[in-house]
């Protein structure tokens, strides 16, 4: 059996006002209360650092760039790093990264138990729009902040497991889970902000956005025989409302655990990677079933 005990460590609301170092102190909360559950891995969501800040409109770069980190750990999250070296705990974190050359990424890292960046994902499918829309009921600015990621989809090594990462919209995507499980991933972990309520269709009830949230990867947790990790961000953001739904999906594609709030909550559950091993060896033994020569379509538009 090769288990790994992961805390999907759900966030609650962060305000606009709160600073780098209240958020941390939740995190390092929750970290501890995984520590005391025997995690040796914890998840947290999407833009954990601060308020999802795509849903205000900035013209101002400088401005903009008071949402970014510039580099990982920073003084601000060092305390969690700190803490989740002296517990043996590998983190996952998401963040809006500048880079030293200027570009600006919606970015998640993974780290190993001694709190080592070993991984680093920057986010492929940035939902909304890159101008101000006056037809949505609020803003949601990705594409205005955000630079779609130059990372691919790649999969790394890590306690004796083969760990993936998504981002928020990417989660609805099947091909990003697919070129995941073509380099044979058994866990999927990723973080979310979705509003609860569509600002184009303001009758989409919050349950379908929840289904919609929970299809996309309980389908892919079974399509490619692996763990999948989904962690919200949830609650009144500044006003806004943020659906939790955060859940633990095991490689048949069933929910083992699953919040019940929007706020601050951690979902525990011993993952066994060696579960990923029957459908990997037979109905989506990729190598003996899949038919590429008919595939074609799917990355010529
Ligand atoms: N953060 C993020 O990617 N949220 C999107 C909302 C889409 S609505 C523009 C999501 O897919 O959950």
């Amino acid at each position: 059996m090769r288990q790994i005990v992961i805390g999907a460590a759900q966030m609650g609301p962060n305000q606009k006002s709160d600073s780098r170092e209240v958020i941390v102190a939740r995190m390092v909360a929750l970290l501890e209360q995984a520590a005391a559950k025997g995690c040796t891995l914890v998840v947290f969501p999407e833009l954990a650092l601060t308020t999802f800040f795509p849903r205000w409109y900035m013209d101002d770069q400088a401005e903009v760039d008071t949402w970014f980190e510039d580099e990982m750990p920073n003084e601000a999250t060092r305390p969690l790093f700190d803490r989740a070296r002296e517990l043996g705990i590998a983190i996952s974190i998401g963040y809006a990264e500048k880079t030293p050359d200027g570009h600006h990424f919606n970015t998640q890292i993974l780290t190993d138990r001694q709190a080592k960046i070993i991984g680093k994902y920057r986010k492929t499918h940035l939902p909304g729009h890159s101008d101000y829309d006056h037809d949505r009921a609020f803003q949601h600015l990705e594409k205005r902040y955000f630079e779609p990621g130059d990372t691919g989809f790649p999969v790394w090594r890590t306690q004796d497991a083969i760990v993936g990462m998504l981002i928020c919209n990417d989660r609805r995507w099947p091909e990003a889970y697919r070129v995941m499980g073509l380099q044979g991933v058994e866990l999927v972990v990723l973080g979310y902000n979705t509003p609860s309520v569509n600002s184009q269709m303001g009758s989409e009830g919050l349950e379908q956005r929840l289904y919609h949230s929970e299809l996309s990867m309980t389908a892919a947790a079974y399509q490619n025989a692996t763990w999948v990790v989904g962690v919200a961000k949830a609650g009144d953001e500044d006003g806004h409302p943020l659906m939790g739904g955060s859940i633990i999906v095991d490689p048949n594609g069933y929910v083992v655990a699953r919040a019940e709030t929007e706020g601050d909550e951690l979902l525990v559950h011993a993952c066994d990677m060696d579960l990923c091993n029957f459908g990997k060896e037979t109905i989506f033994d990729f190598e003996r079933h899949r038919r590429i020569e008919h595939y074609g379509l799917i990355t010529s538009q």
